[in-house]
């Protein structure tokens, strides 16, 4: 049966498996600051491996990955280039700039990917007037482009332009796992190639808090002193890494279904007037299209809220929808039945 509400509005909306709560409440727990947490070590060495990298440290949120991530690359006054729609660039606050003194330096994405020409180009010379290039960042999925995804010979490209000029490439990979499934690939063909990597427990992967940064061993003790500074060292963190256990050993293949959910919202909405989407384009959980009906995204969404469907504004004309475990094909039914009233009008009598 089709919920009260239906939340499209992220995954990270997720809430944890009944196993979670199960392994959540019997967790074996430790001082983490110590490193004498049994769970989260677990999980870390669990991560390195699942990533094909010799250390991880469990974070406290895909941000907080990122930044230490990057810290951990850079120094201050050192500039970093990312994808100008990156979460990086766009949903972290400046972070970098904030707290690191880093630049970031913003190159286009076209479906996710950046050119490795453009890269090349951004890449700072010795002069004295430059910044030094610190890091170059890609993201895998690219939430602003819809979920896109790259593939092993995309990150390649990326990396072999970063390599070239010693510099390090530090992968977002939020979602990682969804590009994994999506592809049908190890997730290690596409992390192979990153000096470092983030991914996060608490979206589709449905943990209710947590990401993992992975890299080598001598990386990640200069990472464990960066999230020490940002209040990242937590203590009886099994708590939490009980959860991520169980959802890397039990919600990395159910994502399929949310990408098939996808990709089922998305035909349907291409039916609809006043929304301009491409559903050949949704290849993971995320679903983002143009609205040109004449009410515009932000009028949309209300209407679709007032009906209990529940979705995100991804610019002043787009609105974004993001499938996840707690949502079924019943529930994307019933939110293509509410786009439908909203954009078509309601039949009358059908109500
Ligand atoms: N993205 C969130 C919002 O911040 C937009 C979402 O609802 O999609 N990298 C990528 C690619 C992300 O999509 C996100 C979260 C993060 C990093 C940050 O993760 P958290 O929310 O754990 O800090």
């Amino acid at each position: 049966m089709a919920k009260a509400v239906i939340d499209l509005r992220s995954d990270t909306v997720t809430l944890p498996t009944p196993e979670m709560r199960r392994a959540i409440a019997e967790a074996e727990l430790g001082d983490d600051v110590y490193g004498e947490d049994p769970s989260v070590l677990r999980l870390e060495a669990m991560a390195a491996e699942r990533m094909g990298k010799e250390a991880a440290l469990l974070v406290t949120s895909g941000t907080q990955g990122n930044l230490v991530g990057i810290l951990s690359h850079t120094q201050r006054g050192d500039e970093v280039i990312v994808g100008d729609q990156s979460h990086i660039l766009n949903y972290e606050v400046a972070g970098c700039a904030m707290v690191g003194g880093i630049q970031l330096r913003a190159v286009p994405n076209v479906d996710g990917m950046l050119n490795p020409a453009d890269v090349q180009a951004a890449i700072r010379s010795a002069d004295v007037h430059q910044p030094r290039t610190g890091a170059v960042c890609i993201e895998n999925t690219h939430n602003r482009n819809g979920g896109a995804v790259l593939d092993a010979a995309q990150t390649h490209a990326i990396a072999a332009v970063a390599h070239a000029a010693d510099i390090p490439v530090h992968l977002d990979g939020a979602r990682i796992f969804n590009a994994a499934v999506a592809l049908g690939v190890d997730v290690r063909t596409l992390t192979a190639e990153a000096d470092s990597v983030t991914f996060c427990l608490s979206k589709g992967l449905a943990a209710p808090v947590g990401s993992l940064l992975c890299g080598t061993k001598s990386y990640i003790q200069i990472a464990r002193k960066y999230r020490k500074i940002l209040g990242g060292g937590m203590r009886q963190a099994g708590i939490i890494a009980a959860a991520g256990i169980v959802a890397l050993n039990t919600m990395v293949d159910r994502l399929a279904e949310d990408h098939a959910n996808a990709r089922f919202l998305a035909e349907g909405l291409a039916e609809l007037p006043g929304i301009n989407l491409n559903p050949e384009k949704v290849c993971t959980d995320i679903v983002i299209f143009d609205v040109t009906a004449p009410q515009g995204a932000t009028a949309l969404i209300a209407s679709f809220r007032e009906r209990g469907l529940l979705c995100g504004q991804a610019g002043p004309n787009r609105i974004r929808m993001v499938t996840h475990y707690g949502i079924e094909r019943a529930d994307v039914e019933r939110a293509l039945q509410i786009a439908r009233d909203v954009l078509v009008g309601t039949p009358v009598g059908a109500r």
